[in-house]
């Protein structure tokens, strides 16, 4: 064999799962070096710093559980804690973990090659000159939301005033919160109405002279039910850790909130109402996620819980004509994320905001002085938010060239030939690349940090058959990759997500060819996906080649 390389792996990101990534394989004798675009550790919520981000999944859910050290060390202070605090609790976790020392950061992958030559990626980096640095490993831990995206509407760029984007906000530099910015009095402008854009404007709304909501697309948004968390009760938590995490292990996407073990349409009228009225009230994604188990499979099922949130939708919102405007036509209650919120409904009975609706009345460009209109109107604003979200679970691997073994990068085969992978975990034609939390991965539609242990800390075990044996190649077997393919595809035809146009689809109408909707996760939730991968295991990494060879074949002469 030819050269060695730099380093035996290298991860791309230091967010909650490039930081675990990092981690396990230093700890298991691997020399790794990580690579973050951003000057520290936090990825998503490092980014994220708008007014009003918080998050969504049960604070002390959000954990890393492989670390009862870290979670009896943590004191989370609300139910759903606010960005600073999550940033906070990532920070004390990279300090745990020591891996700031591992990390080159402020430094981007501009694109990584294979050298089938030497058995090692080459990977060019943004800024530092012409080395690149090479490494026999590449994990992608990018995450699936790290990718901002801009509306493709003309004048983006005209607009004189200040504008940001909710994914880019400007940061504090001495604290972990965003850039102390002002918004009292101004006319703002929101573009968006996602989960970010739900959390903007709530805040929006209490200190703009006007809120100028632009909206394409209403969702059906629910109640966060966020209150303070006191010192007792966290003492509580901790204590109970163990129970709450053997617990979500056993839900669909690793939240504390399971289905209820009965077909809707065979729960009495009166009872499926009540039922609601409780999930509705949160906390968290209870109506979303702990509701009967068959409503996002069953269209007469998920019509009634759908005419359940429109009602709702309804008694909040004081205007008719307004209460219409903000409800959903085009896809039923959960096939999209649902955004939480905290009285959002009831802003748009204050007379500061104003909703615009872009189904009637498309953005037709940005002007120097606001937002014009397809009836002519222009809203002329002092800021502008862009709530626009991201290009999804393959948009930051789409934003790097990353080159196989025939030379092809994976950018050019997935636009030929579609998204296809092993597990979501390698692709053929890709050795030892590695995509953590990526397309068709069990981790994506997930409670991340819980999930994407799952996925590492399998992987870790992948890792140490190839430190065992020696092995200089892994490789998806492309009949496996096919065979999971399949499953993928199968899996989300049956529920109504996958027939309905959003991110977890891969559908973003800002992107050229991201129009049409793709297999980007696996939709059988992370107890099939964890007993799937054991059994991998115990059937000697079934799916992958390892130096060219099925691990049965291994030690067999040639
Ligand atoms: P989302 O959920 O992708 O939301 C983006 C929003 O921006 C959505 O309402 C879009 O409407 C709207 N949008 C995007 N492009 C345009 C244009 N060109 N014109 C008008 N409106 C537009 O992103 P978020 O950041 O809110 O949330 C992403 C995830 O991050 C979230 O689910 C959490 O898991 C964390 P559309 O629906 O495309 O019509």
């Amino acid at each position: 064999m030819g050269k060695q390389p730099d380093f035996d792996a290298v991860v791309i990101g230091a967010g909650i799962t490039g930081m675990y990534q990092l981690y396990k394989l230093r700890e298991q004798g691997y020399s790794v070096k990580g690579i973050e675009a951003a000057p520290d550790v936090g990825g998503a919520w490092f980014w994220n710093r708008y007014p009003g981000c918080r998050v969504d999944s049960e604070s002390h859910t959000y954990s890393y559980f492989w670390s009862p050290e870290l979670l009896q060390k943590f004191n989370w202070t609300e139910r759903f804690a606010g960005q600073p605090e999550v940033l906070s609790y990532l920070q004390t976790a990279a300090d745990l973990m020591d891996v700031r020392k591992d990390y080159i950061f402020n430094q981007r992958v501009r694109h990584a090659r294979w050298d089938d030559v030497n058995k090692f990626w080459v990977i060019q980096l943004e800024e530092g000159g012409s080395v690149p640095i090479t490494a026999r490993f590449l994990f992608s831990a990018m995450g699936p939301l790290s990718a901002p995206q801009m509306p493709n509407v003309p004048g983006v760029y005209t607009f004189e005033g200040p504008w940001y984007h909710t994914g880019r906000w400007p940061r504090d530099p001495n604290s972990n919160r965003g850039a102390d910015l002002d918004f009292t009095g101004h006319r703002v402008a929101v573009i968006g109405t996602g989960a970010s854009g739900v959390q903007v404007i709530q805040e929006m709304a209490k200190v703009a002279k006007d809120l100028y909501v632009f909206q394409r697309s209403p969702n059906w948004c629910n109640p966060l039910g966020n209150a303070p968390l006191s010192q007792e009760e966290m003492d509580e938590i901790k204590r109970n850790y163990k129970a709450l995490n053997e617990f979500c292990d056993t839900t669909l996407s690793g939240f504390p909130h399971k289905w209820i073990d009965k077909h809707t349409l065979d729960v009495p009228a009166e009872e499926r109402e009540a039922t609601w009225e409780e999930l509705y009230k949160g906390p968290g994604f209870r109506l979303w996620l702990g509701n009967y188990k068959d409503y996002l499979e069953n269209p007469e099922a998920n019509a009634l819980v759908t005419d359940f949130v429109r009602r709702k939708i309804r008694e909040r919102v004081k205007d008719p004509v307004t209460a219409e405007k903000l409800t959903p036509r085009d896809h039923g209650y959960g096939t999209r994320r649902v955004p939480m919120e905290t009285k959002y409904y009831e802003c748009y009975n204050q007379d500061n905001v104003h909703l615009i609706d872009l189904r009637e009345t498309p953005i037709e460009r940005i002007e120097p002085t606001g937002i014009r209109t397809s009836d002519g109107v222009l809203t002329e604003v002092d800021v502008i938010v862009y709530a626009t979200g991201f290009y999804a679970i393959r948009g930051s691997l789409s934003r790097i060239e990353i080159y196989g073994k025939d030379g092809r990068s994976l950018n050019e085969v997935w636009r030929e030939e579609g998204v296809s992978t092993y597990l979501g975990l390698m692709i053929d034609g890709f050795p030892n690349f590695f995509t953590l939390v990526g397309p068709q991965n069990g981790t994506v539609f997930c409670n991340i940090p819980r999930c994407s242990a799952v996925a590492i800390d399998w992987n870790t075990g992948l890792m140490q058959n190839v430190l065992d044996k020696g092995i200089t190649t892994i490789e998806a077997d492309p009949e496996a990759q096919d065979e999971w393919n399949r499953l993928c595809e199968e899996l989300l035809a049956k529920g109504l997500i996958g027939k309905t146009n959003s991110w977890f689809t891969g559908v973003n109408k800002n992107v050229e060819g991201a129009q049409k909707r793709e297999v980007l996760f696996y939709a059988g939730g992370i107890p099939e996906f964890k007993e799937l991968c054991k059994e991998i295991q115990a059937d000697n990494w079934r799916g992958f080649l390892f130096d060219g060879v099925p691990a049965t074949k291994l030690n067999e002469p040639a």
